[in-house]
């Protein structure tokens, strides 16, 4: 695999300073190292740069840094649109919102191609507000909806080329959901499955069904991997955590899967703040994983999908 890193170090969709180094840790702590021993071409392609804020109308609502969050998603959505024509890109946040671009840019390309997109978000989070339902105005908590169609992002938020058809999105993980958030989701076709559901069922049949689907399409799936879906006590270095997190086996487990199922086409890693990690227990938990999701296995042999 030709693994693309681009890094996009944006903070201002979230309230706590230090998830802007997020790139730079995972690289410091020897991600593109742990990507080459398990045979993969690994290329830097660096930063998207700072871009302008975008002009953007006020907002009835309290939204921090709109036009600045708003200016991230469009360059992030033409560098995620030019990194898909080859290889694999893996998008370095950064907080949430960051997909919110690197989603729209990988979908505009599929449609293109005519392949249908699937997105798994893996997050403790569900990030379904629109612009006029957020309580918090932080905006890594709107990218999925935006990416789903939801109304109330025109004029705020750059048009999206291809929405995602929201039956083709996965949200696995949830431990926090508002109220409006909630709402959304119970008429959405979204799979929502929270930690209750992966404690009952487990997170390997759960994951399973959702990648025969994909199989089943033949289409391209993305995976959105917010660190805060990890237990905290796993991954302090996140600035939402929540308790009941997954465990180290069951995120590496579908880690594996994900591997073995061929399906993954791109990735992002989110939400990493090294400065709340403990000695970069965090940033290495995610390398680890991202090694999972990229054919590391423990005999080193490979399982038949
Ligand atoms: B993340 C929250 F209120 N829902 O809107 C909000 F609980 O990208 C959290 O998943 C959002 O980390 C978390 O602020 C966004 C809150
Ligand atoms: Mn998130
Ligand atoms: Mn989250
Ligand atoms: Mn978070």
């Amino acid at each position: 695999m030709n693994c693309k890193l681009i890094s996009v170090p944006v903070e201002q969709g979230q309230p706590v300073p230090g998830c802007a180094l997020g790139p730079e840790a995972l690289k410091g702590a020897g991600l593109a190292d742990a990507l080459r021993e398990l045979g993969h071409e690994v290329v830097d392609l660096g930063s998207v740069p700072t871009p302008q804020p975008r002009v953007v109308p006020d907002h009835p609502n309290h939204l921090k840094f709109l036009p600045q969050v708003s200016a991230w998603v469009e360059v992030t959505a033409q560098a995620a649109y030019e990194a898909s024509a080859d290889g694999f890109p893996i998008f370095l946040g950064g907080d949430h919102s960051i997909s919110a671009g690197s989603v729209s840019g990988l979908a505009r390309r599929a449609a293109e191609n005519g392949q249908p997109l699937f997105v798994l978000w893996m997050d403790a989070h569900s990030d379904f507000h629109t612009l006029d339902t957020t309580t918090s105005g932080n905006l890594h908590g709107v990218p999925l909806a935006y990416l789903c169609g939801l109304p109330g992002f025109d004029g705020y938020f750059p048009p999206l080329a291809a929405p995602l058809a929201q039956e083709r999105v996965c949200i696995l993980g949830l431990r926090s959901v508002d109220k409006a958030e909630r709402e959304a989701l119970v008429v959405s076709p979204v799979r929502a499955y929270d930690m209750s559901e992966i404690d009952r069922k487990g997170i390997g049949p759960l994951l399973e069904a959702f990648l025969d689907e994909v199989r089943a399409a033949n289409g391209l799936l993305h995976v959105s991997f917010d660190v805060d879906f990890l237990d905290p006590p796993l991954a302090p270095g996140v600035g939402t955590p929540v308790q009941g997190g997954a465990t180290f086996r069951e995120a590496h487990l579908a880690m594996e899967m994900l591997y073995e199922s061929g399906l993954v086409t791109s990735l992002d890693v989110v939400e990493l703040n090294p400065t709340l990690d403990e000695r970069g227990r965090t940033a290495g938990l995610a390398i680890e994983l991202v090694g999972s999701l990229l054919g590391k296995t423990i005999t080193g042999k490979r399982r038949a999908a």
